[in-house]
């Protein structure tokens, strides 16, 4: 007997987590365990599984849609018996009938319908088959992702597509029935490095091939004894948005000294009278820059997709790099217009904790206006940050030192922060930095501005 049922997202331990794909569309007959949707957060991605199989009769998420435990993937027609539903293959997509479903043991379905389209090769094609270089597609859109075309591969496939940056419809299956295997994605790779194939998504729209020489490929151990470390999650999700900003953003650092000398004696003095408060000269820095967005609008902003038109916001969302064991995060202190140097104060603590502690969730990482990168704890007297898209610029910052200044009659010490500002620009141009860069010391050299 037939039954409507609602899959629904398990407790995934976060709130408004993005899903990135949808794995099914309606008319589908999946089984149990089978992916429906693909979620993301900065951390990790996660496939959330058919928990009944059955047919999907509707689907209630689409690719963009942020979740929480207990939001509805799909009303799914089940058969009665929940783990092993009766095929309802005349409900199916007709053009998927007769290709075969390679990996499904054949009394499950007998008129079995496979989760996605395979291309049902008579000979499969062997393992060692030539990748398919980047098929000519448009941009990865939501739409695209979401007509149903998914490619026929498993989720730890999926995953190891998506670390690598790989749009894996690009990819041509070498398994059964089409499958992609993980040697497919890897094939991809190579092929794609050494013909500079066009990169996935909506990049590839704007930056071409970069046309870039293959990694050189050397036997360490040739040259000494060497050990292996495999990166942490965090590592490859930064390190693979921190390559595509370096190489798509036009970066130019503007630097610029302000005089914090009042800024610090006032800072100690606050930190003297709060003593449960860590008092940093970041949360000078946070107020200063929201004056200077303020100031200076372009800066709080970002490029849309098309690259055509700037996004401008009225919110005041500043990330903060944080340096943990595992890799770099961002954090986003929201709406700092609003709060005071101890809100900042109290709230940077708890989210630098959080991140250490790998407790932040996605939420607390996203909408970020610009971001702060400070090294000041630790040393250097410049750098250049990398702009974390899609935002416009970022500010580095380092180690404040006590440094002669002449003040028109004498040399006087003086306690000077060097500031790095890096801007996208394609955005901002060097006198606008300039002004901006000389805006901010000002703030902090005389902090009764950030009054005002
Ligand atoms: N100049 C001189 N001293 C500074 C300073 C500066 N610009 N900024 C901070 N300090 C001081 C602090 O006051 C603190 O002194 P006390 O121990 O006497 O209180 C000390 O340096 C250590 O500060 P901190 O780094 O622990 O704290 P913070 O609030 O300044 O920074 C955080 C917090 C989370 C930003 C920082 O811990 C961090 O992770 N920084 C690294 C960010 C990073 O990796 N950026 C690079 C990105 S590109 O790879």
């Amino acid at each position: 007997m037939a039954d409507l049922k609602e899959a629904r997202i398990p407790d995934i331990g976060h709130d408004d987590v993005p899903v990135i794909e949808v794995l099914v569309k309606v008319g589908d007959r999946v089984e149990k365990e089978q992916s429906l949707v693909t979620l993301e957060s900065d951390k990790a991605t996660m496939e959330v599984p058919a928990p009944f199989a059955g047919v999907i009769r509707e689907m209630k998420l689409k690719v963009g849609d942020e979740v929480s435990e207990g939001a509805v993937i799909a009303i799914i027609e089940t058969a009665g018996d929940a783990g092993t539903a009766a095929p309802l293959a005349a409900a199916a997509d007709s053009s998927h009938a007769g290709a075969p479903a390679a990996d499904k043991p054949a009394a499950a379905a007998p008129a079995p319908v496979p989760p996605a389209p395979a291309p049902a090769p008579t000979a499969p094609a062997p393992a060692a088959a030539v990748p398919t270089p980047a098929q000519p597609r448009p941009p990865v859109d939501a739409s695209i992702v979401m007509s149903g075309d998914a490619p026929y591969a498993s989720p730890a496939i999926r995953a190891f597509a998506r670390e690598l940056g790989v749009d894996i419809h690009q990819v041509k299956g070498s398994g059964r029935g089409g499958r992609i295997q993980r040697e497919d994605v890897s094939a991809w790779v190579k092929h794609a490095l050494a013909s500079g194939a066009r990169p996935s998504g909506a990049a590839a729209a704007s930056v071409g091939g970069l046309n870039l020489l293959p990694w050189p490929k050397v036997d360490f151990a040739k040259f000494g004894e060497i050990e292996e470390k495999p990166l942490s999650r965090i590592q490859k999700i930064s390190g693979a948005n921190l390559a595509r900003n370096w190489a798509m953003i036009p970066h130019v650092t503007q630097h610029e000294d302000a005089d914090i000398t009042e800024m610090e004696a006032f800072r100690k003095q606050l930190g003297a009278e709060n003593k449960e408060l860590k008092i940093s000269p970041l949360v000078f820095q946070i107020k200063a820059v929201v004056a200077a967005l303020k100031a200076f609008p372009q800066f709080n902003a970002s490029l849309d997709e098309s690259g055509e038109k700037l996004i401008l916001k009225k919110y005041f969302h500043i990330g903060i790099a944080v340096d943990t064991p595992d890799g770099l995060v961002v954090p986003v202190l929201r709406d700092c217009d609003k709060k005071g140097l101890l809100d900042l104060a109290r709230e940077m603590g708890e989210i630098s904790k959080k991140a250490r502690d790998k407790k932040l969730g996605p939420a607390e990482m996203s909408g970020g206006c610009f971001s702060i990168s400070s090294l000041g704890g630790i040393g250097g007297t410049a750098f250049t940050p990398i702009v974390n898209a899609p935002e416009v610029a970022i500010l580095g910052v380092s180690k404040a030192a006590v440094k002669p200044v002449w003040n028109g009659k004498e040399f006087v010490p003086r306690t000077i922060l060097p500031m790095s500002l890096s801007y996208d620009h394609r955005v901002i141009d060097g006198a606008l930095a300039a002004r901006f860069a000389s805006f901010l010391a000002g703030q902090l050299g005389d902090i009764r501005r950030l009054l005002l």
